[in-house]
């Protein structure tokens, strides 16, 4: 059981995404649990204000430590288990790879970053690691936080219908998947590959093989010169080369 808990100041941003399809599945089996908390409730004032002016002046707000202190005290305790992440786009770039690894925690506890920064201290003393899911600004942590535990969660034995189907995924494999047909063979005179109703498992693995080394080749030529190529793969990229 891998448990999860959320600490942003919008928590009700989470409800409908984890109400539907196998995060909903994961979480009515209980191979997962969501625990969402509203950093306000931790503020110390009446006023449950979680942000303040920067010290040194400047723009913006700052996200303030008491209440995220708080909220992680109650929640993980003097407990060392929990992974503690930080959202935030100053973070590490994730990936599948970085979905593994969390995918063997027991416990995740994700700190949606808001407003223009935080207070440092939040960063030094109360966090294990900071994960930005891309190149790019969102107004809050909280569509990270989903992706995140999207990701992880699906990496969990038992949440996914098929336990193979994670193994084979694109970037599982270092590869991009080869293009899927179903019903009809043709359809306004759109035609599935001839091979692919022929019946012949070993030409079929053999196209699937080359369409998704010419795929990963045109799309993410990246990822071929970070994965280990065997013999097969490397005769089959110099036919394309070929083409
Ligand atoms: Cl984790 N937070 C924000 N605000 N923007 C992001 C991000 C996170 N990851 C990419 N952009």
């Amino acid at each position: 059981m891998l448990r999860f808990d959320i600490l942003s100041i919008f928590p009700e941003m989470f409800q409908s995404p984890f109400d539907a399809s196998l995060i909903k599945k994961a979480l009515e089996k209980g191979l997962i649990e969501i625990h969402l908390h509203d950093i306000r409730d931790y503020a110390l004032d009446k006023h449950h204000v979680t942000d303040d002016t920067p010290y040194g002046g400047g723009g913006g707000m700052v996200m303030k430590v008491e209440p995220v202190e708080r909220a992680l005290a109650s929640i993980i305790g003097e407990k060392a288990e929990a992974m503690v992440i930080l959202m935030t786009p100053q973070g590490e770039v994730f990936n599948q790879g970085v979905a593994e690894s969390l995918s063997s925690c027991d416990h995740i506890v994700i700190v949606c970053g808001h407003y223009e920064g935080l207070d440092e201290r939040i960063r030094q003393y109360l966090i294990d690691r900071e994960i930005s899911i891309g190149d790019y600004v969102l107004t809050g942590g909280e569509f990270a936080a989903m992706v995140l535990v999207d990701a992880v969660s699906r990496l969990v034995p038992g949440v996914l219908g098929n336990s193979n189907s994670a193994v084979f995924d694109s970037f599982s494999t270092g590869l991009l998947e080869y293009p899927q047909y179903t019903r009809p063979a043709e359809y306004r005179g759109w035609k599935v590959p001839e091979v692919l109703l022929s019946g012949n498992h070993r030409q079929i693995d053999a196209w699937r093989k080359k369409a998704s080394l010419k795929r990963t080749r045109s799309r993410r030529p990246d990822l071929l010169t970070k994965r280990h190529l065997t013999d097969d793969e490397k005769k089959i990229l110099e036919e394309l080369e070929m083409e």
